[in-house]
């Protein structure tokens, strides 16, 4: 698949405005600095699509993006140390209520390859085996490890993760590793029947 001309939509901080579109919407999740705007920019062929940022942003918008033959919404990032506990409720207010009531076909959750996953990423991947939405996991920074490590440490996220290793895909948004394996990935989600 190739994109041609991604666009961006719209920001939106509460769940009484998500977007309604009638193109197949996928959606991109993960802690704060994992690299969701850097993947988004990545997967547009673009620069500045999605802003990327040194240090994490507080935010909690889902940003929308119109890829052609799908729209992509940026999900809010998760386990900034410093947010208050009010913050962290409107964020899983915000995630559930997406999660549970947009018709998503696709979830690329995304994890740092050097970590091990933390208990925020296992709680996401909670929130889509309890909402049954398909995902599939992207490894991001891969270029910060030695090629002999990078599927060892997919292995050992998977298994962190308890999926198969079938679900996990390394990227990098510096050299571009992943980028094909991702859009086919969304492009199989657009085929299936769901
Ligand atoms: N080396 C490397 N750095 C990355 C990669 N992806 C993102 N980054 C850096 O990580 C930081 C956070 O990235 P960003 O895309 O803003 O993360 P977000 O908060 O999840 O949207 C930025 O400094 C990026 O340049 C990658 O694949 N490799
Ligand atoms: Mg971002």
């Amino acid at each position: 698949m190739k994109i041609k001309n991604a666009t961006f939509i719209t920001s939106v901080a509460s769940r009484n405005n998500f977007y309604f579109t009638d193109k197949p919407l996928i959606a991109v999740a993960g802690k704060s600095n994992v690299g969701k705007s850097s993947i988004i920019n990545m997967l547009a062929g673009q620069n500045k699509l999605a802003r990327t940022s040194v240090t994490p942003g507080r935010t909690r918008l889902v940003n929308y993006f119109d890829f052609g033959e799908f729209v992509l919404a940026d999900l809010p990032g998760y386990g900034f140390a410093k947010v208050s506990k009010e913050e962290k409720l409107k964020w899983a207010e915000l995630m559930e209520e997406f999660l549970r009531t947009q018709p998503i076909k696709l979830v690329i959750s995304l994890v740092d390859i050097r970590h091990n996953p933390t208990e925020d990423d296992k709680m996401m991947i909670n929130y889509l085996y309890h909402y049954a939405i398909p995902f599939s996991i992207v490894a991001t920074k891969a270029d910060k490890l030695s090629k002999s490590k990078i599927k060892p440490q997919l292995m050992e996220i998977a298994k962190d993760l308890r999926v198969g290793i079938g679900d996990m895909t390394a990227s990098s948004a510096q050299t571009g590793l992943g980028k094909e394996a991702i859009l086919g990935l969304i492009e199989n989600a657009l085929n299936s029947e769901q």
